[in-house]
C-alpha cells in the first residue's frame, strides 16, 4: 500500500526535483556541495507549492562529493503526505525494535536480535526514494528494511519469536527476514554485497531497469569481497548502488581502531562516492534518489550514510565496553533522527503536535496488536522442518538425504 502510494507520487516529485537541480549551484570534484543561493524563480516556486502542502527545503548538511562534479539536490521537497508517512515510518521502526528487545528479555526471541535503533533515517530515506522495480539486500540489523519493504509488523515480530505468522514462518529469525525485491537478511558480514552484485548484473541481463542497493556497514567495509565487488561492477557497469552504513561501530570495536581509511564514500577507488548525513531523513532520499540515476546511467557508486545505533552490537552487547556513555546521550540529544524530523514538520506546520500524538498511538497500537499475535501464535509442525527448502520442488525430494525418504513440499 505504502509503496503504491509512493509509485503515483514519487515521479511528481522527481520532476520537480530535476527542476529544482537545475537552479542550483554545483561543485568542483571532493568539495562538499553548497547551498543553492535564492533565486527568483525557486522563491515563486516556493510560493505556488507552499498552497498544495509542498514545503521546499534546504537540507541542513552538505554532501561530500567524491569523483562527482554534481551531486544531490540540497533543495529538497517534502509534501505533507510525505512528512505524514515519514514520520509514521521512522516510529514505527523505534517501536518495533522496542518490541523486540522485550521480547527478548522475555526469552520469547532465542537466538539472534540486533536492533536498529538510532539509524531509522537511514531505511526510511533509502526505501523512499525506491521505484517499484528496484530491489534491496542488507547484513543483520534488518527488522526496519523488512517493514518497509513490505512485512507487516506481525511478520517481523512473530519472526524473531519463532512462529508461523513470522515472514519466514518462523524459520529464519532477525537474521532471515525477505519481501519481495527484499532479499534480507544475511548473517554473514559482507557477503550480501557480492549477493547483491548478482541481482544487478541479474537485472541488467533482463533489461528490468532495476538498481540494487547493497547495503554494509563500517566494520564490514573492510573486508576483501567488497573491494572484488567495487571491481566487477564497475567493470561490468552494472545498475548496483553500495550503501554503507557508517555507525561508527562494528562488534566491539570503533571504525577509529579498525580502519585506515574512515572515509568509506572514498573507498570504491574509481568507483564515484557521496557522504550522506544518515540522520536526516530527506538527505538520504535525495542522495537516493541520485544514485539511482547515477546507477541508471552510469553504473555504480557508494553511498556512505552517517550515522548511529543506540543499542549494542546485538543484545548481548551492552554497548558500552568500547564507547562511553555519554557519547550515546549525546547523539540521542542532538542528532537523534525521530526528533529531527518530528520538528522539522511542526516548525514547517506540516504536521501539529496533536496529529503526531494520533500518529504515535496509531503505531503503538499497531505494535501493540503484533506482539501480542507474535507471543500468542503457534509454532509451525515440525515436519515443516524440511518443506520448502527450495522454491520449487524438483524431484519432490530433498537430496542428499535419501535415506530419510523426506518429501519436500513448497507450501
Ligand atoms: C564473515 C564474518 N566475520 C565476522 C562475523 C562476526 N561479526 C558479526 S557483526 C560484526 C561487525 C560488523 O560491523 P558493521 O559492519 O559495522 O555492522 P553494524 O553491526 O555496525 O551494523 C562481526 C565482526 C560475521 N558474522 N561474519
Ligand atoms: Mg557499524
Amino acid at each position: 500500500m505504502q509503496r503504491a502510494t509512493a509509485r503515483v507520487i514519487e515521479p511528481a516529485i522527481n520532476q520537480l526535483g530535476q527542476l529544482l537541480q537545475r537552479l542550483q549551484m554545483h561543485t568542483a570534484v571532493e568539495q562538499p556541495c553548497p547551498r543553492p543561493s535564492p533565486v527568483e524563480d525557486a522563491a515563486e516556486e516556493e510560493r505556488s507549492l507552499d498552497a498544495e502542502d509542498l514545503r521546499v527545503l534546504h537540507l541542513a548538511a552538505p554532501f561530500k562529493l567524491h569523483r562527482l562534479e554534481h551531486g544531490p539536490d540540497t533543495l529538497v521537497v517534502l509534501k505533507l503526505e510525505q512528512a505524514k508517512r515519514y514520520y509514521r515510518q521512522l516510529l514505527a521502526l523505534r517501536r518495533l525494535e522496542a518490541a523486540a528487545a522485550q521480547l527478548y528479555k522475555e526469552r520469547q526471541v532465542r537466538g539472534f536480535c540486533h536492533l536498529y535503533t538510532g539509524q531509522e533515517a537511514c531505511a526510511v530515506g533509502l526505501c523512499a526514494a525506491l521505484r517499484e522495480q528496484d530491489n534491496l539486500i542488507g547484513g543483520y540489523r534488518i527488522h526496519g528494511y523488512a517493514y518497509l519493504m513490505g512485512v507487516s509488523a506481525v511478520g517481523v515480530l512473530a519472526e524473531l519469536t519463532g512462529k508461523c505468522s513470522g515472514c519466514a514462518r518462523g524459520k529464519g529469525g532477525s537474521m532471515h527476514m525477505y519481501a519481495p525485491h527484499f532479499y534480507g537478511g544475511n548473517g554473514i558480514v559482507g557477503a550480501q554485497v557480492p549477493l547483491g552484485a548478482g541481482i544487478a548484473l541479474a537485472s541488467k541481463y533482463r533489461n528490468e531497469d532495476a538498481v540494487c542497493f547493497a547495503l554494509y556497514g563500517d566494520g564490514a567495509a573492510n573486508q576483501g569481497q567488497i573491494f572484488e565487488c567495487f571491481n566487477m561492477a564497475q567493470l561490468w557497469q552494472l545498475p548496483l548502488v553500495f550503501v554503507c552504513e557508517n555507525n561508527h561501530y562494528g562488534m566491539g570495536t570503533s571504525i577509529w581502531r579498525s580502519t585506515s581509511n574512515t572515509s568509506n564514500y572514498k573507498r570504491g577507488d574509481e568507483l564515484p562516492g557521496i557522504w550522506v548525513d544518515g540522520q536526516d531523513v530527506l538527505a538520504v532520499r535525495s542522495a537516493a534518489q541520485f544514485a539511482i540515476d547515477h546507477a541508471r546511467r552510469h553504473g555504480p557508486l557508494v553511498l556512505e550514510l552517517c550515522t548511529y545505533r543506540y543499542a549494542g552490537h546485538s543484545m548481548s552487547d551492552p554497548g558500552t565496553n568500547y564507547r562511553k556513555r555519554e557519547e550515546v546521550q549525546r547523539v540521542r540529544r542532538s542528532q537523534d533522527a525521530v526528533e529531527r524530523f518530528g520538528t522539522l514538520c511542526q516548525q514547517q506546520a506540516l504536521l501539529s503536535k496533536s496529529e503526531m500524538l494520533a500518529i504515535e498511538q496509531e503505531v503503538r497500537d499497531e505494535v501493540q496488536q503484533a506482539t501480542k499475535v507474535a507471543i500468542g501464535d503457534a509454532e509451525l509442525p515440525l515436519y515443516h522442518l524440511w518443506s520448502d527448502v527450495y522454491a520449487s520442488s524438483l524431484l519432490n525430494k530433498i537430496r542428499g538425504i535419501s535415506e530419510h525418504n523426506l518429501r519436500h513440499d513448497v507450501t
